[in-house]
C-alpha cells in the first residue's frame, strides 16, 4: 500500500474514495466538510440526512467512520469520520488514530483502491498540525497488512505549506 502526499483541494482529488472531517451531526460543517458538500451537492447531505433517521440517530461518534456516495466530486464515495477536539489536558490521540483505521477499513469494504484523507482535527478542531500529520501517516501504514490487498494507495492531501512540510517530514520519518 503506497502512501503519498498530493497538496491541494481534496474536492478535486481523484481517488475511489475522499474522506471527510466531519462533526457527530453529518449534517455539515466549514472547513473540509462545508467544501465537500459544496462541490458535491446535495445528495451527499440527503444521504447523511438518511443515515441520521436510520442507523445514526445520536449521530456518528468520534473515531468512527461511514460512506456515502460522493455526489459530483469526481471520488465514488465520501467516507465520513469526526475526529477528536484537541485538548491540552486529555491524550485523544487513540480516538484520531481510529478514524484513519475505520476510515481505512470502510474504504477497503467498499472495495476502493484509493483513498484520500485531509488532516483530520487539525483545523477547526485544533490539533497540532505536525502531530495530526505523523499520527495519520503512523495509524494508515501499520494498517497496510489489514487493507493493502484492496486499498493500493493512500494520499494525503495537506491544504497549504504548513501542512505539507508536516506531512512530508511525517512520511520521511517512517
Ligand atoms: N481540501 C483539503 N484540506 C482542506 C480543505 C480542502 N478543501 N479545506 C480545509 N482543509 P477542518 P477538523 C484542511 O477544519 O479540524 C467542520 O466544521 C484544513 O486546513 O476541515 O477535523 C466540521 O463540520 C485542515 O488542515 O476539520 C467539524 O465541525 C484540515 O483540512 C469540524 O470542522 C482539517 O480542518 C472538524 O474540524
Amino acid at each position: 500500500m503506497q502512501l503519498t502526499i498530493a497538496p491541494g483541494d481534496i474536492t478535486a482529488t481523484h481517488a475511489d474514495a475522499v474522506v471527510n472531517a466531519a462533526n457527530s451531526t453529518l449534517l455539515g460543517g466549514g472547513g473540509v466538510d462545508g467544501a465537500i458538500h459544496r462541490r458535491g451537492g446535495p445528495e451527499i447531505l440527503a444521504e447523511c440526512r438518511r443515515l441520521r433517521e436510520t442507523d445514526l440517530p445520536e449521530g456518528l461518534p468520534a473515531g468512527q467512520a461511514v460512506a456515502t456516495t460522493a455526489g459530483r466530486l469526481p471520488a465514488r464515495w465520501v467516507i465520513h469520520t469526526v475526529g477528536p477536539v484537541w485538548a491540552k489536558t486529555i491524550d485523544k490521540s487513540d480516538t484520531l488514530a481510529s478514524c484513519y483505521r475505520e476510515s481505512l477499513k470502510v474504504a477497503a469494504g467498499l472495495g476502493a483502491r484509493t483513498v484520500a484523507f485531509p488532516a483530520i482535527s487539525a483545523g477547526i478542531y485544533g490539533w497540532p498540525m505536525e502531530d495530526a500529520a505523523r499520527i495519520a501517516v503512523e495509524t494508515c501504514h501499520a494498517m497496510a497488512d489489514e487493507v493493502g490487498g484492496t486499498v493500493d494507495e493512500v494520499l494525503f492531501v495537506p491544504y497549504g505549506d504548513t501542512a505539507e512540510a508536516a506531512f512530508r517530514a511525517a512520511l520521511a520519518h517512517l
